[in-house]
């Protein structure tokens, strides 16, 4: 194993694009390539607190509705929370780290979605700084197709319940982001599944061998 070669890799995409059932392989792939099973987290979430920041984030609040700027920084709090205790002290002990969903999330959904870039940009500037990871598939689904198979699995959550502009602002903002970043794939998760792991599985070993 390379210590210094440890990578941080994402899956990304709207819901039901199929990032929970991509993990495993990819999973396997980057166990293949680095010799070690990768350190996988989940946003928002990953640590005891971030877990708190995400039912904040995902529950409906009747009473006291969680506006916008608020989600934006919960979502914030908990990626600072996982970087800081997780991600980035694995990556120096020469751990691989897999993460479902990272920064591109929030300039997708608060940023395109939400209509607050500028905003998310100032937050992801001041918490983030230039970390970022090394490689990012975004599992690209029509938001029509992604909510239906979300909706098979059991009820939808509050962010699941926004309207469906929402959502096709998001794509638009995940598909905008990665033709400007090399370093974000898109893959197309309309396929049927087994396609869509061979897209996958390529994409790993042409980017990451
Ligand atoms: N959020 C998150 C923000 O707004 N901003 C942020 O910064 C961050 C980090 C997270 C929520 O928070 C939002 C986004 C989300 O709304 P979550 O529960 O983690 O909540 O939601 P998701 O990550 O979207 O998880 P989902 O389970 O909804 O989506 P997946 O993991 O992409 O979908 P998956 O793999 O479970 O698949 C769904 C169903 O489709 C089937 C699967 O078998 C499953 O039943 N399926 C397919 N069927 C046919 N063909 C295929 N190719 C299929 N692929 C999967």
């Amino acid at each position: 194993m390379n210590q210094t070669a440890a990578k941080f890799v994402v899956i990304e995409g709207l819901e039901g694009a199929g990032k929970t059932s991509a993990i495993a392989l990819v999973k396997d792939v980057i166990t293949q390539i680095a010799g070690q099973e990768p350190v996988c987290t989940r946003e928002p979430g990953g640590t005891p607190l971030a877990e708190k920041m995400r039912e904040l984030v995902k529950e409906a609040h009747p009473n006291d509705p969680l506006c916008d700027e608020a989600e934006c920084l919960l979502l914030y709090a908990a990626r600072a929370q996982l970087i800081a205790n997780v991600i980035r002290p694995a990556l120096a002990q020469g751990q691989w780290v897999l993460g479902d969903r990272h920064n591109l999330s929030s300039l997708a959904y608060q940023g395109g979605g939400r209509g607050l870039m500028p905003l998310v940009k100032a937050i992801s500037d001041v918490t983030l700084g230039d970390f970022r990871p090394d490689l990012t598939l975004y599992l690209d689904i029509d938001p029509e197709l992604g909510l239906a198979r979300a909706a098979k699995r059991g009820a939808l959550d509050r962010i699941e319940q926004q309207a469906i502009a929402f959502f096709q602002r998001a794509r638009a903002t995940y598909l905008e982001l990665a033709a400007a970043d090399p370093s974000i794939i898109v893959i197309d998760a309309s396929q049927e599944i087994a396609s869509v792991h061979k897209d996958i599985r390529r994409a790993l070993e042409q980017h990451l061998c």
